[in-house]
């Protein structure tokens, strides 16, 4: 028998597609994208195309699995579920006892966005007064620096980009990482739209825009400034809007003009020509996006960098004309569904990118993970690594896969996949949602995020009656001004796809109710109130930048595609410096320790520059992340993987 469901993919990704899924006698067979959803458009990525392969993969997880002998040695032994979670609530018991509820970690992250399979299932956790990581390791910073400027981070929505004049990718991979949005910006160039990539690297979307502009990483402040001036300087600003709009111009107008040409030109390594050109397409293309891109913000200076180039459209007199992540626009209480604004318990919460050292001094005792896989992509990760393999640290683990995670946990439990279970996703580009179905009942034992709560609750006697609250009525409670409809759930619940309501492009949630270009509450804050250009990077060291690949969400799909390539590319005139042919095994050092890679010699990456792909692990077996400080942002606590600087040397000839 054949049928076909309709399902959302629920990745950490901008898309956010509408899947179609084909069924044939309780199998999926094949998976395609919604030709009706007005983002997806029929199509889906390399991942999406494959997660069949994955669903039935030989890396899932089907069944609860405890420890037999020692940490890192040892093997795995199949037990029941009943027997696992009595393992489970008696080790959560005696480290409650012994060691107080703030021992207790638990660390989740996007593998699924699910508000049944992230959110809800958390309310365990809150309820206990366990302790919570602060959710740093990806866009936290940028949100909370675009902020200081604009209130919320919330901006254009992924269908406009049809209508786009110009769209600047700054530090945004679009094509690898927002397959659907790159779909779209393409209509609008075929519109007659102009699109600018600015990137270090000739990323796949720096290779296939109109202009590249190629910044020294980390000198994105100092180029934001340099496009400033030229509008300000020139006249090409829009008075009106700024006289209307906008808070502490003149102080911005000092600002830029302390900047001159030469030192803008010497920190970013960009012709002033150049600048001036990107400066002339904003005054002269409108409406533009600018796409701010999360993989700017993950730098020394990254928040700084969204910050900055969230200021420009603002002088071209548009309203929110950048797009970074709308997530924060929705009138979603997510604080409702995972249970923090229900607890009275107070919850200590932890530096998600800071977490390695913690880990590795014993501070927590129980740590329960599920929805991410930090033992590959936390930087310091031998210190997270090293604190999994303490004796005295209990670890569990519930995924779908066998992750690196699970392979160093005490209790490995198994999860169905987003195809064995209904959710609902709220997309952070565009505002479409509709309920995703379950298409083939779980696979082997697995059971889901909300009942191993529950069953652990129980155990555990725990009494708050919020953590046994039906899930659906407490996603119509948590989503209960979303829509702005009076009959949005029963909508949802019969496959109507609903749109989020937006907040207004021309609201402002500031101290002054305008947008800011010197932000109140960074002067309040002691953060300088205007963006801030670091010290750049480049030294005698390279900058190794790590980003997405289209084959792989973070470390999922190496069951389907096989291991992330063990690449580093680097710059033919570096290449030649070092001695270093394509093929060549290289290490990559610094004071955390060194990995080693096959060089890739290519033109793609400049001088001073390498590039490999994210969260791959060496050749040797070692993780990248095993080399990626866990040096925290000053707004927002966000990550540095892209400040990451090593010294390289040829170990052996490819
Ligand atoms: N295929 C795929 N897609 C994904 C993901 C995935 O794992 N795989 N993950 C999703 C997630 S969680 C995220 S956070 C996003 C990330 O998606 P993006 O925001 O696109 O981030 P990255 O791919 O990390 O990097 C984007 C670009 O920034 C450039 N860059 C690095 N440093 C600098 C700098 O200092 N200045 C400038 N101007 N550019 C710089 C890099 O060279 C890179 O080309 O992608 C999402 N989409
Ligand atoms: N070197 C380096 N490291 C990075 C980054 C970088 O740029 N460079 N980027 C960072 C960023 S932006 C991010 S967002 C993080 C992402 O970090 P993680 O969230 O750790 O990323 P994933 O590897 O996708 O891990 C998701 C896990 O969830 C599991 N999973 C999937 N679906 C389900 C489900 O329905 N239920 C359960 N229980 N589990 C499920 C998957 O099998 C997988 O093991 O990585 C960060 N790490
Ligand atoms: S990973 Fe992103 S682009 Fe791929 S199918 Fe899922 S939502 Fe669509
Ligand atoms: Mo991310």
């Amino acid at each position: 028998m054949k049928k076909e469901v309709r399902v959302v993919c629920p990745r950490d990704c901008y898309d956010t597609c509408s899947m179609i899924v084909d069924i044939v006698d309780g199998e999926v067979v094949g998976a395609k994208g919604d030709a009706t959803h007005p983002v997806t458009r029929g199509f889906l990525c390399p991942r999406g195309v494959r997660d069949v392969d994955r669903l039935y993969s030989s890396d899932r997880v089907l069944y609860p699995h405890v420890r037999v002998g020692k940490k890192p040695k040892g093997s795995f032994r199949r037990v029941s579920w009943e027997h696992a979670l009595d393992v489970v609530v008696d080790r959560l018991r005696s480290v409650i006892e012994e060691f107080g509820p703030r021992s207790i970690l638990h660390v989740e992250y996007a593998g699924n966005m699910g508000l049944l399979t992230w959110y809800l299932p958390q309310r365990l956790w809150y309820a206990l007064g366990a302790s919570r990581t602060d959710y740093s390791i990806c866009s936290k910073s940028g949100h909370e620096a675009i902020s200081l400027h604009y209130g919320l981070s919330y901006g254009v929505l992924p269908e406009e980009l049809l209508s786009m004049k110009l769209i600047v990718f700054w530090g945004f991979n679009a094509r690898v990482g927002a397959p659907h949005l790159w779909a779209l910006s393409q209509e609008a160039r075929k519109a007659g739209g102009c699109l600018v990539a600015i990137d270090p690297r000739k990323s796949e979307t720096a290779e296939a825009s109109d202009l590249w502009i190629s910044p020294k990483p980390g000198s994105d402040v100092a180029l934001a400034y340099g496009v400033m001036k030229h509008l300000i300087e020139n006249n090409l600003v829009d008075r009106e809007f700024i006289e209307k709009h906008t808070h502490g111009f003149d102080r911005l107008r000092e600002e830029v003009s302390r900047w001159d040409v030469k030192r803008i030109e010497d920190l970013t390594g960009v012709g002033w020509s150049q600048i001036e050109e990107l400066g002339n397409l904003y005054a002269e293309r409108k409406p533009s996006a600018t796409m701010i891109g999360i993989g700017l913000q993950k730098g020394v200076c990254g928040a700084e960098a969204a910050r900055a180039a969230s200021l420009i459209p603002t002088l071209v007199g548009i309203h929110r004309g950048f797009f970074y992540s709308n997530s924060r626009g929705w009138q979603v209480d997510t604080a409702y569904l995972t249970g923090e604004s229900l607890t009275e318990k107070e919850c200590w919460t932890v530096s998600q990118v800071a977490l390695g050292k913690l880990v590795e001094e014993g501070v927590f005792k129980f740590i329960y993970v599920y929805n991410s896989n930090p033992a590959q992509t936390l930087p310091n990760q031998l210190a997270f690594r090293r604190g999994l393999l303490r004796d005295d640290v209990f670890v569990v683990v519930h995924d779908t896969h066998w992750s690196e995670t699970a392979k160093l946990a005490d209790v490995v439990l198994p999860a169905p996949t987003f195809l064995e279970k209904e959710d609902l996703v709220i997309p952070y580009s565009h505002s479409l949602v509709l309920r995703s179905e379950k298409a083939v009942e779980p696979l082997g034992e697995s059971r889901d995020e909300l009942w191993v709560m529950k069953q652990l609750a129980k155990r555990l006697g725990v009494e708050e009656k919020w953590v046994y609250e039906e899930p659906w009525a407490a996603v119509e409670k948590a989503l209960s001004n979303a829509f702005g409809e009076e009959d949005f759930f029963n909508k949802l619940m019969s496959g109507e796809a609903l749109r989020l309501r937006p907040k207004p492009r021309n609201e402002y949630q500031t101290p002054t109710g305008k947008i800011e270009f010197c932000s109140v509450i960074a002067e309040a804050r002691g953060i300088p109130p205007l963006p801030k250009q670091h010290v750049p990077l480049i030294n005698k060291r390279y900058v190794l930048l790590n980003t997405a690949t289209s084959t792989y969400t973070h470390t999922q799909f190496q069951d389907v595609y096989g291991p992330i390539p063990p690449l580093v590319y680097i710059n033919p005139a570096d290449a030649e410096e070092e001695g270093v042919e394509g093929g060549d095994e290289v290490m990559l050092c610094n004071e955390l320790g060194c990995i080693k890679l096959k060089a890739v010699v290519s033109d793609r990456v400049p001088k001073g520059v390498l590039w490999s792909p994210r969260q791959c692990t060496d050749l040797d077996g070692v993780p990248q992340n095993a080399i990626i400080p866990d040096r925290r942002q000053e707004i927002g606590g966000g990550p540095t993987f892209n400040s990451t600087t090593v010294w390289l040397k040829r170990v052996s000839r490819g």
